[in-house]
């Protein structure tokens, strides 16, 4: 582990939003191998140089050499011109901001193909605006300040390779997602519905996916944040012996870097075809409200605000507070409440309907064998047959009204 400090920019935030924020920036660094030993705050608008004002400049500088820091972690991100002068001023340590610690992470974990190209689709969004302020530091270098100097040109290439290198891997994940339309269809053929994991980072999407899958390949889970970038999806039986597709995807986290999200899309929009999306809570954060918006804030950007949803409060096991009534409260890594989860499933993807129906007596059998699926809650015997009002999830009673009629044609 690195020795790092933390440096909070604050905009109007007030304490508590602070030490939530100051608390996550330190996980976050700890995940690149930067262990916070403190942090500076400062309540002012950003310094076009530093970022901080003078006092904390020097303050800074000061204890990055009495504490021996190799790392310095801003919360706001900093533009080339910062990052520049910063070098300059503490010499040979490593700066960087949220947004660079965030993409890092990303970059570590990212394993398939198409996870290793959105990373770094994300990575060179974030640096082509930059290049600009590149272009000054490197006439600096070469000289000619004012003037268009080598630096100039030098970047025009460099700029020029990078534009078609994004354009390439825009077109090579813009192959990725027809792929998955075409799978996507199939799935639909088949009429397999499908149910995604969504929530914070680390809130135990992926145990819970392994604790409900019916497959003995488990996925990675670690207390680690953003340990899944790569969906998977996994068939989970239900208790009427259903099965449904669930899929897990990439945590959430707030104030996610536009360029990433930008970069995932195609795999966020995996959600957007999800028959239910299961919000998978973390009982036990201190921070567990914060999360929660911060992930309906993205579902909102996704357009996904007004599917259905159904809320899974997790960690029950470490937790001893009183737990929330909207959703089902679970434990994913000792399987407390699996069971009525499944059940709550089966309500929100087959819900109950009813209808009312004549079954000729010369079909009372196809009646009777629909009858562990479909209940029958009245019965009135006519000359015609018997009329029934059924209760029963939509597509069984479909079945019957189908297995009718065939009957019927023979
Ligand atoms: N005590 C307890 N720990 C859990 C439970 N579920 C998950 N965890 C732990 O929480 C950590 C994160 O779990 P993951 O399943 O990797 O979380 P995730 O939501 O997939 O996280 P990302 O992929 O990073 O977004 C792991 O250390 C798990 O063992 C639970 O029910 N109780
Ligand atoms: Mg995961």
């Amino acid at each position: 582990m690195k020795r790092g400090i933390l440096v909070y920019l604050a905009q109007g935030e007030n304490d508590e939003e602070i030490s939530y924020n100051l608390a996550e920036l330190a996980e976050l660094a700890r995940n690149i191998d930067i262990e916070p030993q403190g942090f500076i705050l400062q309540h002012r608008r950003p310094d076009p140089n530093y970022l901080l004002g003078a006092g904390k400049v020097e303050e800074l500088k000061e204890r990055v050499e009495k504490e021996n820091i190799e790392a310095v972690v801003f919360n706001l991100e900093l533009s080339p011109r910062q990052i520049l002068n910063w070098e300059e001023k503490l010499g040979k340590k490593e700066i960087w901001d949220r947004t660079q610690v965030i993409l890092e992470i990303f970059r570590r974990r990212a394993h398939s193909r198409e996870g290793k190209i959105q990373v770094e689709l994300a990575r060179l969004t974030y640096l082509y605006p930059r290049m600009v302020g590149l272009g000054e530091v490197l006439s600096r270098l070469g000289g000619g300040i004012g003037t268009r100097g080598p630096g100039e040109t030098k970047l025009e290439v460099l700029r020029r390779s990078v534009r078609s290198r994004i354009y390439r891997l825009r077109r090579e994940l813009e192959e990725i997602r027809l792929n998955r339309e075409v799978l996507r269809r199939r799935r639909i053929k088949n009429e397999i519905p499908v149910v995604a994991l969504v929530g914070y980072t680390n809130a135990g999407k992926s145990t819970l996916l392994n604790a409900l899958s019916l497959s003995e390949n488990k996925v990675l889970t670690e207390d680690r944040l953003f340990a899944t970038l790569d969906p998977v999806s996994r068939r989970i039986g239900l208790p009427s012996g259903r099965q449904v597709l669930l899929t897990d995807t990439v945590g959430f986290i707030h104030h996610m870097p536009a360029r990433l999200k930008e970069a995932f899309k195609a795999t966020l929009e995996e959600l957007a075809s999800a028959d239910l999306l299961l919000h998978v809570i973390d009982l036990t954060s201190p921070y567990m409200e914060r999360q929660v918006a911060a992930v309906e804030v993205i579902l909102k950007e996704l357009d996904l605000a007004h599917r259905p949803l159904l809320k899974v409060y997790n960690k029950a096991d470490k937790f001893t507070g009183v737990v929330p009534l909207d959703g089902v409260v679970i434990s994913a890594l000792h399987g407390t409440n699996l069971p009525l989860l499944l059940e709550r499933l089966e309500e929100e993807l087959f819900p109950l309907t009813e209808a009312a129906l004549r079954v000729p007596f010369t079909h009372l059998g196809e009646l009777a064998r629909a009858r562990d699926r479909v209940e029958v809650v009245e019965e009135r015997y006519t000359p015609q047959g018997v009329e029934v009002l059924l209760r029963g999830r939509q597509q069984d009673i479909e079945t019957l009204k189908a297995r009718l009629k065939e009957e019927g044609k023979k």
